[in-house]
């Protein structure tokens, strides 16, 4: 595995592939692979969500290409929550950002979880965690759709950006599933068609710009045409001011602990049903005495719990 890793620092990009796959099927290799990775990283991590069909292909394709310019190495991981295994809805973003296949400072690759004990977004974090091992500069995590699991991917990284778009499903109200909340930076893209400016009045409205205390973070707010980059060095810019924020404050750090809080405890309780669903014959056995009355539920549990112990 620490070869692996070398290998992959060393410019291998099928070594980096192979690492990543470790972490995508979670195979017994994995505390392997994590425990060879320095701790705090210094990459640039960010999310790019947002509805479908807004841009955020085309906004992650258009950041390459600032960041490129500034000549620090990216890589982006494409997630697709929905899907155990990504397959067609990645494929489109990838010839999205086709131009910059052949770029060695740019490296593109579709996650998904397939094994991984707290899912997606412990997977979407080791990934990141080696890929800033490897030196890549700025890791841009994009996701497709709008749901609770991408709120969990979004928990991955350290500056969220949310896409949205005029037009109908596009808007705000699209986006309504808890992320508007969480995202750092919202961009507006599409501005070169009707309806822009009225995403830009619903979303101020809608976060309440102004009521922030000084002591938080003030969303920005980028109005884009991903298209042709109009708007991209704006971008940059809010993604920049939000990063020294975080880092400033104290957010980036806390942000990680919870983030490390809330994968323990995904991990920990797969990891107890994991142990339940082998010990079928105890639950079994307690199940019915439940249902019968003969023992009460926390019983039970506690049984459960201190075989589980005793294994
Ligand atoms: N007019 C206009 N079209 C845009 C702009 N940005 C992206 N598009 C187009 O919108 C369509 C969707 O863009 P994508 O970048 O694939 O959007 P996405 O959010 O990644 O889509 P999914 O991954 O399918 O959710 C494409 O046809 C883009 O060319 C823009 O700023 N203006
Ligand atoms: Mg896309």
């Amino acid at each position: 595995m620490h070869s692996l890793l070398e290998a992959a620092v060393d410019g291998d990009v099928r070594a980096l592939g192979k690492a990543l796959s470790v972490i995508e099927d979670g195979t017994s290799e994995l505390p392997e692979l994590l425990s060879g990775l320095p701790d705090s990283g210094s990459a640039l991590l960010i999310g790019v969500t947002g509805p479908p069909g807004v841009g955020k292909s085309t906004t992650t394709g258009a950041l390459i290409s600032e960041y490129r310019n500034q000549s620090l190495r990216v890589a982006v991981l494409a997630v697709d929550p929905s899907s155990p295994v990504t397959g067609g809805a990645l494929l489109g973003d990838r010839i999205r950002m086709q131009e910059h296949a052949l770029d060695e400072g740019v490296f593109i690759r579709s996650m998904s979880s397939r094994g991984q004990l707290g899912g997606l977004s412990s997977a979407t974090q080791a990934a990141a965690k080696v890929l800033d091992a490897v030196g890549f500069d700025v890791i841009i995590v994009e996701t497709v759709g709008v749901g609770q699991s991408e709120v969990d991917v979004v928990n991955a990284v350290d500056t969220v950006v949310l896409v949205l778009a005029p037009g109908a499903g596009d808007g705000v109200q699209a986006a309504k599933a808890g992320i508007l909340e969480i995202a750092d930076v919202y961009v507006v893209n599409k501005a070169d068609r009707d309806g822009a400016e009225g995403v830009v009045r619903e979303l101020r409205s809608m976060i309440g710009l102004g009521s922030a205390s000084s002591s938080s973070w003030t969303p920005e707010i980028v109005t884009t045409v991903a298209t042709t980059g109009q708007g991209l060095p704006e971008l940059v810019q809010a993604i920049a001011k939000h990063h020294e924020w975080a880092v400033s404050s104290g957010d980036r750090a806390l942000r990680s602990v919870e983030r490390a809080k809330l994968n323990l405890r995904r991990a920990v309780l797969d990891s107890l049903t994991e142990q339940m669903n082998e010990n079928r014959t105890t639950l079994d056995s307690l199940s019915a005495q439940v249902a019968s009355g003969a023992i009460s539920t926390e019983l039970a549990v506690n049984q459960i719990l201190r075989d589980l112990n005793n294994s």
